[in-house]
């Protein structure tokens, strides 16, 4: 049989056409394809919850891929092993407390792991905005990553969700853009994104899951971004705080949820 070239347009098309009509409502949406946000999202779809995720690059994994400096490997320290073995993720015993797993295979099993469980993983994707109702987030606005890096101007579209969460990394961006829009309206001490400091791994790895908290009504900050929001230090490639503090974020959105009458389809 001869391959047909509009037959694979068309597949192609309609598959992502109901792959995306099916998340513009959804319990969770989460900003950014880190490891943070690739645990939240594997912990809410085998949830049974309906989960999408927005990633502005080509390549999901954010930080991951480089290890430390682009020394592929990187550090997850004893507190998270359970995460990795869930997982499948191989690792090696390194003294006592550190294991060092492979960057790539890290990478590449928690996005399968995650689209596996039913992540709905949208690539390419910037999240420039969020739809907001009397102080309450509910959603997101999207433009393709590459009209926002080519500076088109071209209107976005919008997606409702009953919890975002920001794991956009140091950037921090949807706190960055209530912070803009809702001057003082941060629940971090000083009502704004206190910012990232220098680096201290030990302090940063336990603060890390402390600061994974709603920070605005429907808002929820995990990983880098949740130090970043409230003030704690970076930790550099050791990778247990963002795999802990996005199942952190999970757990504590599932447990909104189940307290909330469903309006949303799950
Ligand atoms: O930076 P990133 O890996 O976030 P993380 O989950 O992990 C941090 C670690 O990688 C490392 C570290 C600790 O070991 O310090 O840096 O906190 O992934 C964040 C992802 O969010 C995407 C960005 O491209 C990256 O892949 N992103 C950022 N802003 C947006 C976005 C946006 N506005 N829309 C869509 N994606």
């Amino acid at each position: 049989m001869e391959l047909d070239e509009v037959v694979i347009t068309r597949a192609i098309i309609e598959r992502y056409m109901d792959k995306l009509l099916s998340h513009v409502e959804t319990d969770v949406a989460v900003v950014g394809g880190g490891p943070s946000g690739l645990i939240a999202g594997y912990e809410l779809a085998k949830a049974g919850k309906k989960v999408a995720l927005f990633e502005r690059k080509l390549s999901i994994g954010g930080g991951v891929w480089g290890g430390g400096m682009m020394f592929n490997e990187i550090v997850v320290q004893d507190a998270a092993r359970p995460v990795l073995e869930e997982l499948g993720i191989r690792h090696r015993r390194v003294q006592d407390h550190y294991l060092v797993c492979d960057a790539v295979e890290t990478a590449s099993t928690l996005t399968s792991r995650a689209v596996q469980a039913g992540l709905a993983v949208f690539n390419c994707v910037t999240v420039e905005d969020v739809l907001m109702r009397e102080d309450r987030i509910l959603g997101l606005v999207l433009n393709w990553a590459p009209v926002d890096m080519a500076g088109l101007h071209i209107d976005p579209l919008t997606m409702r969700s009953r919890y975002v969460i920001d794991a956009t990394g140091h950037a921090t961006e949807v706190c960055r853009v209530v912070q803009e829009k809702v001057p003082g309206g941060l629940r971090t001490p000083s009502g704004r994104i206190d910012g990232e400091k220098s680096m201290w791994s030990d302090r940063a790895e336990s603060l890390t899951l402390e600061n994974t908290r709603e920070v605005f009504p429907g808002l929820v900050v995990a990983g880098m971004a949740a130090n970043a929001a409230f003030g704690g230090p970076r930790m550099g490639p050791i990778f247990g705080g963002m795999l802990l503090s996005g199942v952190k974020a999970a757990r504590w959105i599932l447990d909104r949820l189940a307290e909330e009458p469903a309006d949303t389809p799950s």
